[in-house]
C-alpha cells in the first residue's frame, strides 16, 4: 500500500516498534534544536548523561526567549549555553540572531529529515518538508546523544488544498480555519499532511505558519510536500544542495480527508482565551483595539512584515493603538532595512522590538489592564501576555496592520497592500551562528560557565507500591502549561527549579505551592485532578519538573496532551485518565485518596483503583503506558531510570 509523506519519513528512520496507528515507535533523529528557556535544563541533563559530544547530524542551541536581561539570570543562562555548546559540538545562535523556528527554517531545515526541538512549535519545519516535532528537554538531550525518540505511530489527517488565497487573506487564516474544524483537543496521536493543487500557491514561510500553529491542535506534527517552491526557497537561501523532492505515493491513503478551498477563505481571528475560539474578522469589525503586536515564530517572515509595511506606507498608526513589530530573524530585519520597509514602519509610528520571542511569551509589552490586544502569535491563553484581564485575539499580519491604522478590528481586504513575491535571493549572514566548524565533535577542555542562576536538575524517587495522597488541586478543561508553569516575568527562573516551583499554578491558585510543599514535607503525595486536554500548549518540562519537586506523584485527568504526558513520565509523575470520565465530578479538591497496588497495576493493564477516603467512594483510573514508559515511572523518571539500568 502506498505511503503518505510522514509514513515514508518514519519508515526511513524506524529503529523500533511496529508501524501501526496507535503503537509506540522509536525513530532516529537527524537534527535537534533547543531554545534558552528550555535549553539550560536540556543541556544540564545532557551533561549528566556522560556523553562526550553530540551524536545527532546537527544540533543547534538558540537564544531567543529570555533576552530581556532584567537582572543577571538571563545572561547567566546565555553564558552557560554558549560554553556548553562549544564543549559538546552544538551550533550556538547568539541572542539577537532571531527566533529559533524562523532561523532553523532559513538556515538548517532539510526536507525528509527528522527534527526534534525543546519547543512545541518545532513543527514549523514541516513547512520545508521536515518531520519536525516538539519534545521535552530531556528527550532532546537523549536525541543529541544519538538516542531514539518515541512517538505513537500516527493517524494521518490529509488536508487537500484547492484554489489560491484571495488578496488580504493569508496563511494564518488557513490554520485558523483548521482550528475551527479540529479545535485544540482530541487530536493526540495524529499528524496533518497537506496536499492538492493549492499547495503550490503557498510559499515556504506561509506553509511554515500553517505547520507552526498545528501545535495548537495538539497534533504530533504537520507537514507539506517538498516541491519546486521548496527548491526555490532553499536555492534563494544559498542551500540548493539541501533540496530533495518529497511527495506521497499516488495510492497513499489518509485516515481522514478535509478539503479547504483557499479561494473561499476569509480573514479569521481566534478570540479570547483559546486558539480554538474562531470567529470571522467581519463579525468582530468595529471592536476597539488598544494594542497590535506583529511577530512571533508564527508570522515574522520577510513576507509577513513586508506585507505589513506595504499597508502602512505613507500612514501613521492610530494614536490610540500601541504597535510593536518583532521580526523573526536578523535576515528579515536586514532585508527590510535594505528595501526601505523598516523606514516605512518607523515613520508609521511602530515600535521596533528585538527579533526574539519577547511579547509572545509575555516577557515584555504586556498590554494595559483590560486591553484588547491583536497579535499575530499563536497562543492567547489567559494571562500569557502578562496582563490577566487582557483580551488577546490572534490574527493575520494583514488584519493586525488594518487595526493598527484604524484603531478598531477591520477587514483587511479593503486595504491597499503589495503582493510580496518570494525573494529570489535572501540576505545570508551566518555571523551570529557560532561553532559551526566544531559542530558534532565539540572542543574538549572547554570550561563550562555556571553563574549563580544555573541550578541542578531535581531527581525523582522510585514509585512506591501505594500512595497516601490528597487531591491537592482540581482544575477544569484545557489547562495549559502556561496555567501550570507561568512564563513571562517568571521566565528567568527556568534554570533554578526551587525558585521557579514557587509559581506552579500561580494564576490558578496562588496557595498551591505552600499547600503542596507542606503535604510533601508531611509524606503525603500530591495528586492533580483535571478535565479534558490537560497540559495543552508548550513543551516546557518545568510543568512536570516543578510539580515533581513539590511532591506531585499523579495527575488524574479526563485526557492529557502528548508532550506533557511524555514530560510527566520523564519526571516520574504517573499520568492517568479516568476510566469513567463522570468520576471527575465526584472528586473534590482536598479529598484524601488512597492509591494501592501501583506496581501490580502497571504490570497488568494499567488500571488503578483509588479510594476517596473523604467520600468513601472508589473509582478506577488508567495509566495507558508503553513498557518503556512503565519502567521509567517505576524508577522515578528518566534520569533515575538511566542510572538504575546502569547499576542493574
Ligand atoms: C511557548 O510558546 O509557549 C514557548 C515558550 O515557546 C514554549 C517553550 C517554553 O515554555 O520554554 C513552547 O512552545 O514549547
Ligand atoms: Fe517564541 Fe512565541 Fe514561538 Fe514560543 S510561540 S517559540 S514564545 S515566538
Amino acid at each position: 500500500m502506498g505511503k503518505t509523506i510522514v509514513q515514508k519519513i518514519i519508515s526511513a528512520h524506524l529503529v523500533g516498534g511496529v508501524e501501526k496507528a496507535g503503537e509506540e515507535v522509536a525513530i532516529r533523529i537527524d537534527q535537534t534544536l533547543t531554545q534558552d528557556a528550555t535549553g539550560t535544563m536540556a543541556y544540564l541533563q545532557f551533561e549528566s548523561m556522560g556523553i562526550d559530544h553530540v551524536k545527532a547530524e546537527l544540533s543547534v542551541s538558540y537564544v531567543d526567549h529570555n533576552t530581556v536581561q532584567v537582572g543577571f539570570e538571563n545572561a547567566d543562562d546565555h553564558d552557560y549555553l554558549q560554553s556548553v555548546a562549544k564543549r559538546y559540538g552544538v551550533v550556538f545562535s547568539r541572542p539577537g540572531n532571531g527566533i529559533c523556528h524562523q532561523l532553523h527554517l532559513e538556515r538548517f531545515g532539510i526536507p525528509g529529515k527528522t527534527l526534534i526541538g525543546s519547543d512545541s512549535h518545532t513543527p514549523t519545519g514541516g513547512g520545508i518538508g521536515m518531520m519536525a516535532m516538539g519534545a521535552g528537554g530531556i528527550d532532546v538531550a537523549v536525541a543529541m546523544g544519538g538516542g531514539a525518540f518515541n512517538i505513537t505511530y500516527p493517524r494521518v489527517i490529509g488536508v487537500r488544498l484547492d484554489g489560491s488565497l484571495p488578496r488580504g487573506v493569508s496563511a494564518k487564516d488557513v490554520i485558523l480555519k483548521m482550528l475551527s474544524k479540529y479545535g485544540t483537543k482530541g487530536n493526540v496521536g495524529k499528524v496533518v499532511e497537506y496536499f492538492g493543487p493549492g499547495v503550490a500557491t503557498l510559499d515556504v514561510p506561509s506553509r511554515a505558519t500553517i505547520c507552526n500553529m498545528g501545535a495548537e491542535m495538539g497534533v504530533t506534527t504537520s507537514i507539506f510536500p517538498s516541491d519546486d517552491v521548496t527548491r526555490d526557497f532553499l536555492a534563494a537561501q544559498g542551500r540548493a544542495g539541501d533540496w530533495t523532492p518529497l511527495a506521497p505515493d499516488a495510492d497513499a491513503t489518509y485516515d481522514e480527508v478535509f478539503e479547504i478551498d483557499l479561494s473561499s477563505l476569509e480573514p479569521l481571528a481566534a478570540t479570547p482565551h483559546s486558539p480554538g475560539n474562531i470567529a470571522t474578522v467581519a463579525s468582530l469589525a468595529g471592536t476597539k483595539v488598544n494594542q497590535v503586536m506583529i511577530g512571533s515564530c508564527t508570522n515574522s517572515s520577510y513576507r509577513d512584515i513586508r506585507t505589513v509595511a506595504s499597508m502602512l506606507r505613507g500612514k501613521v498608526v492610530s494614536p490610540d493603538v500601541e504597535v510593536g513589530i518583532a521580526c523573526g530573524s536578523k535576515q528579515v530585519v536586514r532585508m527590510l532595512a535594505d528595501d526601505g520597509s523598516l523606514s516605512i514602519l518607523l515613520a508609521a509610528g511602530c515600535r521596533l522590538l528585538e527579533n526574539a520571542c519577547g511579547f509572545c511569551i509575555g516577557a515584555h509589552m504586556s498590554p494595559r489592564s483590560g486591553a484588547v490586544s491583536l497579535r499575530t502569535s499563536n497562543r492567547n491563553f489567559e494571562a500569557r501576555s502578562g496582563t490577566k484581564d487582557a483580551q488577546v485575539y490572534l490574527v493575520s499580519p494583514e488584519t493586525a496592520a488594518a487595526a493598527a491604522i484604524t484603531g478598531v478590528i477591520s477587514d483587511p481586504r479593503s486595504f491597499d497592500m503589495d503582493n510580496v513575491p518570494s525573494p529570489s535571493s535572501f540576505t545570508v549572514d551566518d555571523s551570529m551562528f557560532l561553532y559551526r566548524e566544531t559542530a558534532g565533535r565539540g572542543v574538549a577542555g572547554t570550561g563550562i560557565v555556571r553563574g549563580p542562576n544555573i541550578g541542578q536538575v531535581p531527581s525523582g524517587t522510585p514509585l512506591p507500591e501505594s500512595l497516601k495522597a490528597v487531591a491537592t488541586i482540581k482544575v477544569g478543561d484545557k489547562i495549559t502549561t502556561d496555567h501550570i508553569m507561568p512564563a513571562g516575568a517568571r521566565l528567568k527562573y527556568r534554570s533554578n527549579v526551587p525558585a521557579y516551583a514557587k509559581y506552579v499554578f500561580e494564576n490558578v491558585d496562588g496557595t498551591f505551592h505552600d499547600r503542596a510543599s507542606a503535604n510533601r514535607d508531611a509524606g503525603i503525595a500530591n495528586v492533580i485532578i483535571a478535565g479534558e486536554s490537560y497540559g495543552q500548549g508548550s513543551s516546557r518540562e518545568h510543568a512536570a519538573m516543578c510539580p515533581m519537586y513539590l511532591g506531585v506523584k499523579m495527575v488524574v485527568a479526563k485526557s492529557i496532551e502528548r508532550i506533557h504526558k511524555a514530560n510527566l513520565v520523564n519526571f516520574g509523575i504517573l499520568p492517568c485518565v479516568f476510566a469513567d470520565p463522570a468520576d471527575y465530578d465526584a472528586v473534590s479538591q482536598g479529598d484524601e485518596l488512597d492509591v494501592a497496588d501501583l506496581h501490580s497495576a502497571l504490570r497488568g493493564d494499567g488500571t488503578i483503583s483509588i479510594t476517596d477516603k473523604t467520600t468513601g467512594r472508589s473509582f478506577k483510573v488508567i495509566a495507558a503506558l508503553s513498557a518503556r514508559e512503565r519502567a521509567i515511572i517505576a524508577d522515578g523518571g528518566l534520569l533515575a531510570h538511566v542510572a538504575a539500568v546502569e547499576e542493574r
